[in-house]
């Protein structure tokens, strides 16, 4: 499809009845019936740990719905999605990525400070039955982070098809805290995408938005949960459609981090918004629940402001889908029995980040959303993404005011390489709380203008560029990245 007629066809969407034939109800997201026959159970990700992980790429199929199992893709035998990782801040890890597939793929250790040349974006092409065995030395904070395909033009086909995983970095600040930490019991990875269907079940990988929700890969998803605090990690692993998250019965819940780590102190909300590319960690009190209660996870999506993606009314075409400008389940949950070592409180500090301020800064630039007119895709600065292109030379050690200028016609989701960053000014007002620890990702709003602070240390190369790119994966297929060196 051409991106570059967004506007133009989100107009007519409203009103162009487009015929189509994803009538089938059968996937469309449950409601909070009792019948549990609606549901499906969560897929929840095996994991790996240690210093050293095999990974390996391949074709696979799921039975998604009636009829035909649907083409995907996953690693080291997964249906769908792949192993999370799980890491050790200051190990050495090394990691063999084995692509059994007929196409090249690269991987991308999304939210990762590593040497531009491990960093596995477009350049570090794995080719078809190739090898690729990075090693680095694990800097980062404790958290939530992911691992993904970033073939350039290819980024959204790979991905739509399964392939990505979690990584989840420990480090002695957070493993000193009583937090859920019991992976697959009351610390659960989830990772919210949606896809549309074609007649043959084959997946749709052409527009922006899916008809029904996969939460870690599974449609109408529920799961068990023990009775005390539990944690979610959240992902939103989206082509575009953007999340506003919340419980059921509207009760409050933690967030205890988001992209780089934890937050300073836990900070207590009823809704929280996750947009592509980023993460957010929460605790949910079900200590009080009943035993055998349930109760849904759920995006509240009606009524979002225009550029929200996926707040455009028409349930067909390019910009529409069967969830779009809707509330639906995300993850339905049953209440279980207590676990071994429940965690019954929340505390009351978590991490002790000193974020960068405007004092700190040394050089600044200004990044400008470009693009997206009738026949013409979205860019930054009016550069199309080129191979061999550096569009920006930062100096090490630099401490960088980056901001991103969106007078344009529709949200985006900046994200940038290397770095973690600190948002410090919404143009809009307040920077969220859901976004105040560190980010590698960010919300850029039609209209609005952010700021991010970031140190580029560590890592000097003179060849090999980092990438900066929107994570929405239809328009950095279609050259809405740059490239940075640090040197
Ligand atoms: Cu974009």
């Amino acid at each position: 499809m051409n991106f570059g007629k967004l506007s133009a066809l989100f107009l007519l969407s409203s009103i162009v009845l487009i015929s189509c034939s994803k009538s089938d109800a059968s996937g469309v997201s449950a409601d909070t019936s009792t019948d549990t026959s609606l549901y499906n159970e969560l897929f929840v990700p095996p994991f790996i740990t240690g210093t050293n992980f095999n990974l390996t790429l391949d074709k696979a199929t799921k039975q998604f719905k009636s009829g035909s199992a649907t083409a995907t893709y996953g690693y080291n035998g997964n249906s769908f999605w792949g192993p999370t990782l799980i890491m050790n801040q200051g190990d050495d890890v090394q990691i063999n990525v084995t692509n059994n597939l007929s196409d090249q793929t690269t991987v991308h250790w999304h939210g990762f400070h590593i040497p531009a040349i491990m960093d596995g974006g477009p350049h570090q092409i794995i080719d078809a039955g190739g090898t690729w065995s990075p090693h680095f030395n694990v800097k980062n904070n404790a958290g939530t982070y992911w691992y993904h395909p970033h073939l350039h033009m290819k980024t959204y086909e790979q991905l739509a098809k399964g392939a990505g995983g979690f990584i989840i970095v420990k480090d002695p600040v957070e493993s000193a805290l009583a937090l859920p930490r019991t992976y697959g019991t009351d610390d659960i990875p989830l990772v919210l995408t949606s896809r549309r269907f074609n007649s043959d079940n084959t997946f749709d990988i052409t527009g922006a938005y899916g008809d029904y929700l996969l939460t870690n890969g599974t449609m109408n998803a529920q799961v068990t949960l023990p009775k005390q605090y539990v944690r979610l990690r959240i992902l939103n692993a989206e082509i575009e459609r953007g999340y506003d998250l919340g419980l059921s019965d509207n009760r409050s819940f933690a967030i205890i981090g988001n992209d780089g780590g934890l937050l300073n102190a836990p900070v207590t909300v009823n809704r929280v918004k996750i947009m592509a590319g980023e993460r957010v960690e929460i605790l949910v009190n079900l200590g009080a629940d009943a035993l055998g209660s349930r109760i849904d996870l759920k995006a509240y999506n009606t009524g979002q402001k225009f550029g929200f993606p996926g707040a455009e009314p028409a349930n067909a075409g390019d910009f529409g889908s069967l969830l779009n400008n809707k509330d639906f389940s995300v993850l339905h949950i049953k209440v279980g029995a207590s676990s071994a070592e429940a965690i019954t409180s929340l505390p009351s500090t978590l991490a002790n980040n000193t974020y960068w301020t405007n004092a700190d800064v040394t050089n600044s630039r200004t990044i400008n959303i470009t693009g997206g007119q009738a026949g013409s895709a979205f860019t930054f600065d009016n550069n199309t993404y080129g191979f061999t292109s550096i569009n920006q030379t930062i100096k090490l050690n630099d401490i960088e005011k980056w901001t991103i200028v969106n007078n344009n016609i529709f949200g985006h989701s900046f994200h940038v390489h290397d770095v973690q960053f600190k948002i410090i000014a919404r143009s809009s007002g307040a920077v969220g709380e859901h976004e105040s620890g560190w980010k590698d990702t960010v919300y850029v709003p039609l209209g609005e203008t952010v700021t991010v602070i970031a140190k580029f240390d560590d890592f000097a190369d003179a060849v090999n560029p980092y990438m900066y790119h929107c994570h929405f994966s239809n328009h950095e297929d279609g050259g809405m990245m740059g490239q940075f060196l640090v040197n």
